[in-house]
């Protein structure tokens, strides 16, 4: 039995698909709609108690949840793929560094965009949170297009293989305005063309946004 990965489309569950795709794993897609009845609901907390998607379950049925923490497992399990610098390297410590960067900064601001009457108990101060995610996520981007421009010239952050932060990267830029990372982000803007170019990652975006 393979992996299973609980998903819908235009959610963190893009950038599962595609380093699953990637490393050639055995796994099988349990497409997973917002829930609207509360069986559904209560189905989905008995294996998230977040009731969100990603999940994967590990062939010996052990539930990951949490992007990074799938992306990392990925890597270190299919390491013929080289998703990710060789653990212990320095290498990897930037790019779990920047990972973590992205997932704790960029992606939870994006979720404060999408969903700001979660985080304000006033009944009218959606819009305000709404507003100060979007340039609290502008602003992640730049801190890491800022440490891009310090790097050598790479194809993908890593080298020439796109590792699961350049999937990460290439999933966080469906969601941001292209205007706007193309004249403040010029480097990220390149590098998701890149990876949108990529045959498998054109898959998985027909997939979920087409
Ligand atoms: N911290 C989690 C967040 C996952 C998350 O926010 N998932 C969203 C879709 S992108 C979701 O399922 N939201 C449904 C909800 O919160 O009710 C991760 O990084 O994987």
């Amino acid at each position: 039995m393979g992996y299973r990965l609980y998903g819908r489309r235009q959610t963190g569950s893009m950038a599962i698909e595609a380093a699953l795709r990637l490393c050639g794993a055995d796994w099988t897609l349990a497409d997973t709609p917002r829930p609207t009845r509360a069986a559904d609901r209560a189905a989905l907390l008995q294996i998230n108690p977040r009731g969100q998607v990603p999940i994967l379950i590990h062939p010996d049925g052990t539930v990951i949840t949490e992007g990074p923490a799938i992306l990392s497992h990925l890597a270190a399990a299919f390491p013929a793929a080289s998703l990710a610098p060789a653990p212990g390297t320095s290498a990897r410590a930037w790019h779990d560094r920047w990972l973590g960067f992205c997932h704790a900064n960029v992606y939870e601001g994006m979720l404060r965009e999408l969903f700001p009457d979660r985080y304000t108990l006033d009944p009218a101060g959606g819009p305000a949170v709404a507003a100060a995610a979007t340039d609290y996520v502008r602003c992640h981007f730049s801190i890491f297009e800022a440490e891009l421009a310090l790097r050598p010239d790479t194809t993908f952050f890593c080298g020439t293989i796109p590792s699961v932060l350049d999937i990460y990267l290439w999933m966080l830029c469906f969601w941001i305005d292209a205007d706007w990372l193309a004249t403040t982000c010029p480097g990220l803007a390149a590098h998701w063309h890149r990876m949108r170019a990529l045959p498998v990652l054109i898959a998985v975006e027909k997939a979920h946004f087409g």
